[in-house]
């Protein structure tokens, strides 16, 4: 079974270990990866995809370059948390892998038509193209087989006490994107916080010896660093990753039926994911909700991704 993807991302270091995973990952394929503004703008998130994808060695997926701007709101980044270089913690050369001069949302809508029922949306940012697809083009909806993204919480936020950053970016997107009555998967920070590196994994990482895995480890050390002053945490999560890991290995990540709306006009809730668990007043569950993740299942996946890119036996 391979399923295939398009990665809808704003790298990001946790981004780019997504891309990663995706590549190295035998049962999923890309069919291919576009960018939004999220933790960056977008030539950054684009330029970094770029980099990420001629340091593993893809050259035949198409990059294609998204939305710049949420629907609504202007652009609020991460570069507090990313570094205002993009992918720091690694010394990245000119890419040679060039995007493709469509629009992310028409290579959407497109290979998705082309390929009814086949098709897993990932988005791993902001949910701007995503909601800009389905409006285009609303048979897409039917189309897809489903969407597994990584946003929201159930438990509080990181960017306000209420909201996870990719739904707080650009909440109007995550309102169309819950309500488009396709299959959805939600996995929030309850499932990616999990998801922590610890020293046992840069061991791991470190011991692959490859290029691939040095530019991992500096990455992840930047990360750290970062993660460690902004909110005095040791191991940071990689929460995209977990996003691949769902459509690779769907029994790592155990899941609950609800229904879920977006706050859209809270004093201090906005962007926040209202999560309903209960079966109450006939309210139907629009979305599949990630509430826990096999650690040592999610690792070895990872790991063994690299393992493959790097050419280790
Ligand atoms: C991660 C992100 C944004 C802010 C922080 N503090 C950490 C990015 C990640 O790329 C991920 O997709 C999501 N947004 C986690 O909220
Ligand atoms: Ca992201």
């Amino acid at each position: 079974m391979t399923r295939r993807i398009i990665l809808d991302c704003d790298p990001g270091h946790d981004d780019a270990m997504a891309i990663l995973l995706a590549h190295g990952t035998p049962e999923v394929s890309l069919a291919a990866i576009t960018t939004v503004a999220g933790n960056h703008p977008l030539a950054l998130t684009t330029l970094n995809a770029l980099r990420v994808c001629t340091l593993a060695g893809i050259h035949d997926v198409p990059v294609a370059a998204g939305c710049a701007a949420p629907l609504v709101r202007p652009l609020f980044t991460a570069e507090d948390i990313h570094g205002k270089g993009g992918l720091e913690g690694h010394e990245w050369g000119e890419p040679s892998v060039r995007p493709v001069p469509e629009h992310a949302v028409d290579v959407i809508v497109d290979i998705v038509m082309s390929a009814p029922g086949e098709i897993t949306l990932v988005p791993i940012g902001p949910l701007t193209n995503i909601a800009m697809a389905v409006r285009k083009e609303p048979r897409i909806a039917e189309r897809v087989r489903e969407v597994v993204l990584m946003g929201g919480s159930f438990t509080g936020g990181n960017v306000t006490p209420a909201a996870e950053f990719n739904v707080y970016v650009d909440p109007e997107a995550a309102a169309i994107v819950f309500g488009a009555g396709w299959p959805l998967t939600m996995l929030g920070l309850e499932v990616t916080r999990k998801a922590a590196a610890d020293e046992e994994v840069f061991r791991r990482v470190s011991a692959l010896d490859s290029p691939v895995a040095r530019a991992v480890v500096g990455m992840l050390r930047f990360y750290q660093r970062q993660q460690m002053s902004a909110v005095g945490v040791s191991a940071p999560p990689v929460h995209d990753p977990c996003a691949i890991a769902q459509v690779a290995r769907p029994e790592l990540i155990p899941c609950r039926e609800a229904h879920v709306e977006i706050e859209l006009d809270g004093r201090l809730t906005t962007g926040m994911t209202v999560v309903d668990f209960r079966r109450r007043g006939g309210v139907q569950p629009n979305a599949t909700v990630g509430v826990d993740l096999d650690l040592p299942g999610f690792w070895d996946l990872f790991i063994g991704a690299l393992r493959s890119i790097s050419g280790v036996v």
